[in-house]
């Protein structure tokens, strides 16, 4: 059995969502309340691969909201995904996938050191980053969106917000590799981070966001911000293509211009219906069937048999691998979303 361990956007997101679920006692509450809240298994459900195969999942709901991370409620954030992986585990998922903000509490804390959650010892094969498929998904909606635009990758210019980051390192080393697209620049906020990565890569431009983003024609997103961002939209470059493939969007509001086209980033959409109730709240636009590449790659894993932290730790997503479960999203019937 599969899993996702998820989070709303913002504690007005998650006081609407209560109310509209039937947990009144969720709905008029603060953050106080959330911080103090168990985590629950919200969604069970069956996907069918378009191979014939059918599987079991759930969705567990962690209680994290970004504000423990803006408002500085680390124990809080740090125990949520912690009871969350606990529970995960105690109902018997196998593969679990560590959704939006999960992976980065985890990892920015250092909480593979504390695999003792009361009775239950983690164990960490168990559960998944889900970033390699949601790089992998994110390269080839640049493939598509440049297509549609008739932007030609080797002569184009890349900018990735969240270089650093495990997805935006995993894009950086794809798009070099496989398109060497004409000038790679590498934007984030540890310049120590940056100059490791631009030496493994060899090449890239250290660059800050308001310098980068009049020079790019194409803008990929994944910062890990809590709270989205507002760029106007007459300073980019006619056309330009962006994916936002933040979660919460790093965009804030849609930047609106003639020649600008985003693509949500990271999400794939399957072949065939899904019974869960779980995507609607997240406003998929056909939520049967799109839905996050994090999570698709838990349910990649168990239509595979993978039964392993696929991926895991932090800039360790190889071209290779991200191949390996491209392959495997293509044969199970997932395709990422690139309609502009
Ligand atoms: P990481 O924590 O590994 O990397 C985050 C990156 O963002 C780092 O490079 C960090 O560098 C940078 N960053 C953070 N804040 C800022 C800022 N204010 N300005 C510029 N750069 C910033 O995160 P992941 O790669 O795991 O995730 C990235 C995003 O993708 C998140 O929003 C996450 O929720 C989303 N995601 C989406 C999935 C999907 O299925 N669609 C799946 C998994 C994640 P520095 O700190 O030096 O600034
Ligand atoms: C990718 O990184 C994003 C993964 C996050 C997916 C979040 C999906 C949310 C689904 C809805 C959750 C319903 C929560 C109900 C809360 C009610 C109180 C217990």
């Amino acid at each position: 059995m599969f899993g996702l361990i998820g989070h709303l956007t913002s504690l007005e997101h998650a006081q609407a969502v209560a109310e509209d679920l039937g947990y009144p006692e969720y709905a008029n509450q603060g953050l106080d309340f959330w911080c103090s809240a168990p985590p629950q298994v919200v969604d069970n459900f069956q996907v069918k691969s378009v191979t014939g195969q059918v599987i079991e999942g759930k969705y567990v709901e962690s209680c994290f909201l970004p504000e423990m991370l803006t408002q500085r409620r680390i124990k809080a954030a740090i125990r949520k995904i912690l009871n969350a992986m606990a529970l995960a585990q105690k109902v018997g998922l196998d593969i679990t996938a560590l959704g939006g903000f999960s992976s980065i509490v985890f990892e920015e804390f250092n909480l593979k050191q504390n695999n003792q959650v009361r009775n239950v010892e983690l164990d960490f094969q168990r559960f998944t980053t889900g970033n390699t498929h949601t790089a992998y998904v994110i390269c080839r909606q640049v493939e598509s969106g440049a297509k549609q635009l008739g932007i030609d990758l080797s002569q184009a210019t890349v900018a990735v917000c969240g270089a650093t980051g495990d997805i935006g390192s995993a894009v950086c080393r794809w798009l070099d590799s496989k398109h060497q697209v004409k000038e790679l620049l590498l934007i984030a906020r540890n310049r120590q981070r940056l100059e490791n990565l631009q030496e493994e890569l060899g090449r890239g431009k250290i660059m800050d966001l308001e310098t980068a983003l009049p020079q790019a024609d194409i803008i990929v997103w994944v910062a890990s911000m809590p709270k989205g961002v507002e760029i106007a939209g007459e300073m980019l470059k006619k056309p330009c293509l962006i994916v936002d493939g933040g979660y919460p969007k790093n965009l804030d509001t849609r930047v609106k211009a003639d020649g600008v086209h985003i693509l949500k980033g990271g999400i794939v959409e399957h072949s065939l219906d899904i019974t869960w109730e779980i995507m609607k709240i997240v406003e998929m636009d056909i939520p049967s069937r799109q839905m996050f590449a994090c999570f698709a790659e838990a349910i990649l894993l168990e239509f595979e048999g993978w039964r392993t932290n696929f991926s895991w730790g932090r800039n360790q997503i190889s071209v290779n691998k991200m191949e390996a479960i491209g392959e495997a999203s293509v044969k199970h019937g997932f395709c990422p979303l690139v309609a502009l």
